[in-house]
């Protein structure tokens, strides 16, 4: 039997600008401790060898340390790794795996291909085809040639590529490096090993995308997985395990608020999260003082709790209660204000928001204000 470890899609040196400095600095520090976690994992699985379909870097232009620390991170498992660059990490004349095997960084037991030469294993006995990607961009199927490359008989042939599933993917992203479907079956593959998608993805009984190990987006497609693969023999169907590998839990949230209780569930649900999770959330609706205030003091809260939280409230409307509005004393002209920006909040015009805004920044500070006086 073989067993192998399927893995993709690494993005090592993504720097997460959107994310405040100490925050990039742990999500691209994270995805360097999952490779080690990969390497740990295949030791303790004694798999025959990892696959790394593609896009083990994200950018051509990461430093030479980064290159380094990546191949140094490898060394929990002395076995054979085998990986091709993907459309980030492009196999162009000069590239990021041209300067590393110029750095001397690559170990001897890792084999990278930039070639589409097949691979054979000794032990185990195995083929290997790579696809790998020359240019960011192909419009040919670089799988096509699989089926006519000959290799040993009773060797099985493992595929190994990176790019986009025809059909199989939503519109617009599945038409560049694409692949064709059931090219497993078509070129006699055993199994063939994708990368591209991000998300854990079946394809087929002998075809797989493995996702990225380490999240680095919030699209929710059951990411941070890599794929244990285990083959009988050259014919047999392939048994496929996702091992969850991520240490980040990356969420998309948005919150309506309507009624009373809706705040409730809110604060209740930011409880929840502790410091693995990446949060971004979208406030929406209405609340009153009393319900701003904890929804604030909520999301201060968790903010120190979590790797990160970015709350959007631009959309959420201060509806201060009668009783609000009185409990502030705000009488004679800031009274008179008060109804007015009330009035303005509402509507979609760039008026209204600045109605609103105002009217919150109000409301708050004659509410902070209050606190203050009965202490
Ligand atoms: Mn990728």
């Amino acid at each position: 039997m073989i067993k192998l470890l399927h893995t993709a899609d690494w993005q090592i040196g993504k720097l997460f600008g959107q994310f405040e400095a100490d925050d990039a600095s742990a999500l691209a520090e994270a995805r360097i401790a999952t490779v080690e976690d990969l390497a740990r994992l295949a030791t303790e699985e004694q798999v025959d060898l990892v696959l790394v379909a593609g896009d083990v870097f994200d950018a051509q232009g990461v430093a030479d340390k980064t290159v380094r620390r990546l191949f140094n991170a490898l060394a929990g498992y002395r076995g054979p790794w085998v990986m091709i660059p993907g459309n980030h990490d492009a196999g162009l004349a000069e590239s990021v795996w041209t300067r590393a095997a110029r750095l001397q960084a690559i170990p001897a037991n890792v084999t990278v291909c930039l070639s589409p030469a097949p691979v054979q294993l000794a032990n185990p006995p195995l083929a290997i085809l790579p696809a790998p990607l020359t240019q960011r961009i192909t419009y040919t199927d670089l799988t096509e040639g699989f089926a006519a490359l000959e290799t040993p008989a009773g060797l099985p042939r493992i595929g190994l590529a990176h790019g986009s599933v025809q059909g199989l993917l939503a519109d617009g992203i599945d038409s560049t490096n694409p692949v064709a479907a059931g090219r497993a079956a078509q070129a006699r593959l055993d199994y063939l090993a994708l990368g591209d998608w991000h998300g854990t993805r079946q394809v087929d009984e002998r075809c797989w995308y493995a996702g990225t190990p380490e999240t680095d987006n919030f699209k929710g497609n059951d990411s941070g997985n890599a794929l244990l693969v285990e083959l009988d023999g050259p014919g047999a169907l392939p048994r496929v395990t996702p091992v969850a590998t991520g240490r980040y839990r990356w969420h998309d949230r948005t919150s309506e608020l309507l009624v009373g209780s809706d705040t409730d569930r809110l604060v209740e649900e930011l409880a929840g999260f502790g410091p693995r999770d990446v949060i971004q959330l979208s406030v929406t609706g209405h609340t009153d003082l009393a319900g701003h205030r904890r929804i604030q003091h909520a999301i201060g809260a968790t903010g120190g709790r979590v790797r990160s939280l970015a709350a959007d409230l631009s959309a959420l409307r201060l509806a201060p209660t009668d009783e609000d509005i009185a409990a502030l004393q705000a009488d004679g002209y800031l009274g008179a204000v008060i109804d007015e920006l009330r009035q303005g909040q509402e509507g979609n015009d760039a008026a209204a928001g600045v109605a609103r805004d105002a009217l919150a920044l109000l409301a708050g500070l004659l509410d902070e204000l209050r606190g203050s006086e009965a202490r």
